[in-house]
């Protein structure tokens, strides 16, 4: 076997190798639901100083008059989205807004940095179709979706957090982000992703 013919071999045999193992790194099961697909995930855990920092990687998005939707325009857009404050358990804040709409370009790469500020209950982020009413059960909110596991509350120095990077759905349309821990989504942990 020449040299050149060696190397192709290697790289094919590698090739083979690495597939698989690409397929079993969190987040990658989860197929595509909705149009949106994950490209990795990886669960951290955030002190609060390491969160107040990550907020401030976030993408600049436009904010409208209302404060209910803020504008992407770029290919790549990195959200932070929080959990609501105690007083507000059962909502997102995402760049300092609660539940806003968020709007992207159509295929744009989404990395999303969640973190559950919660201290008694579990949350998660998921991503998929857009509901007009939101069921209870956790089951066909998760079937149809792709995102986070839920995500156990945790201390102020220690707060469960997952960086997820998605790829938004290629077909303009009005989608959803939302909790699937049973009763969060009804009871207002939900927000539209806007496609364009
Ligand atoms: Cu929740």
């Amino acid at each position: 076997m020449n040299k050149l013919k060696r190397i192709g071999a290697l790289v094919g045999a590698l090739g083979f190798g690495i597939a698989p193992l690409a397929y079993a790194a969190p987040g990658m099961g989860q197929a595509a639901k909705a149009g949106f697909s994950i490209v990795s995930a990886t669960p951290q855990t955030l002190s609060s100083v390491n969160a107040a920092a990550a907020d401030k990687t976030s993408t600049p998005g436009t904010v409208s008059a209302d404060k209910k939707t803020l504008t992407f325009s770029t290919r790549t857009v990195r959200l932070v989205a929080r959990t609501g404050p105690d007083t507000d358990m059962l909502s997102y804040r995402i760049d300092g807004l609660r539940n806003p709409a968020v709007v992207v370009p159509r295929g744009a790469t989404m990395q999303v940095l969640f973190i559950n500020t919660d201290d008694d209950m579990f949350h998660n982020i998921r991503f998929g179709a857009w509901r007009t009413s939101w069921p209870a059960d956790a089951a066909p909110l998760i079937a149809t979706s792709v995102g986070t596991p839920p995500l156990p509350h945790g201390t102020e120095a220690a707060r469960h957090a997952e960086a997820l990077t998605l790829r938004a759905p290629l077909a303009p349309g009005k989608y959803a982000y939302f909790c699937t821990v049973r009763g969060h989504a009804p009871g207002g942990m939900h927000g539209a992703i806007i496609v364009r």
